[in-house]
């Protein structure tokens, strides 16, 4: 299986398949547009359809803090209508989803009643009743963090309310953070899969199975059924997975982490989506091992910006960017007239797209003849690296929370093409370097003319530091008056 299957930060993905298509969705946090769906015809090469929430009022990102908004959709297909619950964590709270096609449009989502929790599931039984499967994880002010364990109710998808009490059920072999709850029936059998262990290091895969979708459940004799924790295995944190019966078999996606440097610290692009078979044993599921698909040749994606961004373009908590303009051939940002640094703000005027490969290189050119602007490679709010031109000056910038560090360089004029890049360490032997997964290069100008203004170490813009369920997402952003962006080329390589 091609590894990764979704490279970036795609984390939590779930899978279903309808005819010869396969889609699956994967969690966006505070970006916009949210909840990704990818199809694929073989469940191993997938593109980018479209998105669930594409439009305000989907979702309430505008309120939610960091790491809060999508977490973790389930994506089934019932009656011939798509069906796609997700909790909008801290925002509008467990939502149903539907649509006719999985391309959208979706519906503007129906809020669950006598469900909480995250990581809800979907799944029916014969006669056609609903059942939705979640972890009993309470994010409410007045009890955030109580864990209850999985938990099911029958719900009435229409109206999304609960029909019934919630149920406990089986929760694992006592490991940490019970979630990713999936229900599946299987050669009469019904099958509840969950992960624990938490999403970092821990991460695991168990099973447990069950004449009823209610239960009672049995757990599999040697769970988990899947785990690369303590092992040096290229991909950590697996865990969080969906399983879907292809014509030769059964896959099984997860989300993983790439970390880099010499004791595997640091993951840059977050939980990025997996992807392995499954074959079946004595009533189990039996998952394979897969390894990271060696040497991906690199990607160089030209976006020029005289026409609507692609997709694959995010703002953070900004469902209508009406501060941004395609004008004259180029992209135009108009900066905030107040507030903080650009890129600290919680709504930046920023648009950008996920790394996706180990060493990238994100340029674009600015035109800050009508204001200053610039390349920022985010994690968030606090963490963030710049590049930017303003009247005078090509200015790097490091926000470390409360720390903020620049460089400054006269600029060669207003019309400046200006460059981030993650590239490995170089190493010097035993040392701090070794430890780290890579160096962001700030500049301007290219070959002979390449200006480099900064270099910091990446290990700062990574999910282990920056504790972020997101990835490094890249991109444009204004930071005073109008800057127009006139193209933009993302350069992308594992090898
Ligand atoms: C997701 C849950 C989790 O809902 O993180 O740490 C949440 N585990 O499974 C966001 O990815």
């Amino acid at each position: 299986m091609l590894n990764p299957a979704v490279p970036g930060f795609h984390p939590d993905p779930s899978v279903v398949r309808v005819g010869d298509d396969y889609w699956l969705a994967c969690s966006t946090f505070e970006y916009f547009p949210g909840i990704p769906v990818f199809h694929s015809t073989d469940a191993e090469h997938w593109e980018l359809a479209g998105h669930v929430a594409t439009r305000p009022g989907q979702l309430a990102l505008e309120r939610v803090p960091t790491g809060g908004g999508v977490w973790a959709p389930t994506i089934r297909h019932h009656d011939g209508r798509f069906w796609l619950v997700v909790a909008d964590a801290m925002g509008r709270g467990p939502l149903v989803f539907s649509a006719d096609d999985a391309r959208g449009p979706w519906s503007d989502g129906t809020p669950m009643v006598g469900v909480d929790g995250i990581d809800h599931d979907l799944a029916w039984d014969d006669d056609g009743t609903c059942y939705v499967t979640y972890s009993g994880l309470l994010l409410t002010p007045e009890e955030f963090g109580v864990h209850r364990g999985i938990l099911q109710a029958r719900v009435d998808l229409a109206t999304g309310r609960a029909l019934e009490e919630r149920r406990s059920l089986w929760s694992g072999t006592g490991l940490k953070f019970p979630e990713s709850p999936h229900l599946y029936h299987v050669d009469g059998r019904w099958y509840l899969m969950i992960a624990e262990g938490g999403t970092e290091r821990g991460h695991s895969v168990s099973i447990a199975r069950g004449g009823s979708p209610a239960g009672p459940f049995e757990g599999h004799p040697h769970n988990p059924i899947h785990s690369h924790r303590s092992t040096s295995h290229a991909v950590q944190n697996s865990g969080h997975a969906d399983l879907v019966r292809t014509d030769d078999g059964w896959v099984m996606v997860m989300l993983g982490t790439r970390p880099g440097g010499a004791s595997q610290m640091f993951a840059p692009m977050g939980r990025e989506t997996f992807a392995t078979r499954v074959t079946w044993a004595d009533g189990w599921p039996v998952v394979e091992p897969f390894e990271l698909t060696p040497g991906r040749s690199g990607v160089v994606v030209e976006t020029s910006f005289d026409a609507p961004l692609g997709p694959e373009w995010l703002a953070v908590r900004d469902a209508e960017r009406a501060w941004a303009a395609h004008e004259g051939g180029a992209l135009v940002l108009t900066a905030a007239d107040d507030g903080p640094v650009a890129m600290d703000a919680p709504v930046p005027r920023f648009l950008g797209r996920r790394q996706q490969h180990t060493r990238a290189r994100f340029t674009t050119v600015v035109d800050a003849a009508g204001g200053s602007g610039g390349l920022s490679v985010r994690y968030d709010e606090r963490h963030h690296y710049d590049v930017e031109v303003g009247p005078e000056a090509v200015v790097a910038r490091v926000r470390l929370d409360q720390l903020e560090h620049t460089w400054s360089v006269p600029a060669p004029g207003t019309f400046v093409e200006i460059w981030l890049e993650a590239v490995p360490p170089t190493l010097s032997g035993f040392g701090l370097d070794m430890l780290t997964c890579d160096v962001i290069r700030m500049g301007f100008g290219s070959g002979a003319d390449e200006v480099v203004v900064a270099e910091m170490d990446g290990r700062y813009l990574t999910s282990e530091v920056t504790s972020s369920f997101t990835g490094r997402v890249a991109g444009v952003y204004a930071a005073s008056g109008r800057p127009a962006f006139r193209s933009f080329r993302y350069e992308g390589s594992d090898a």
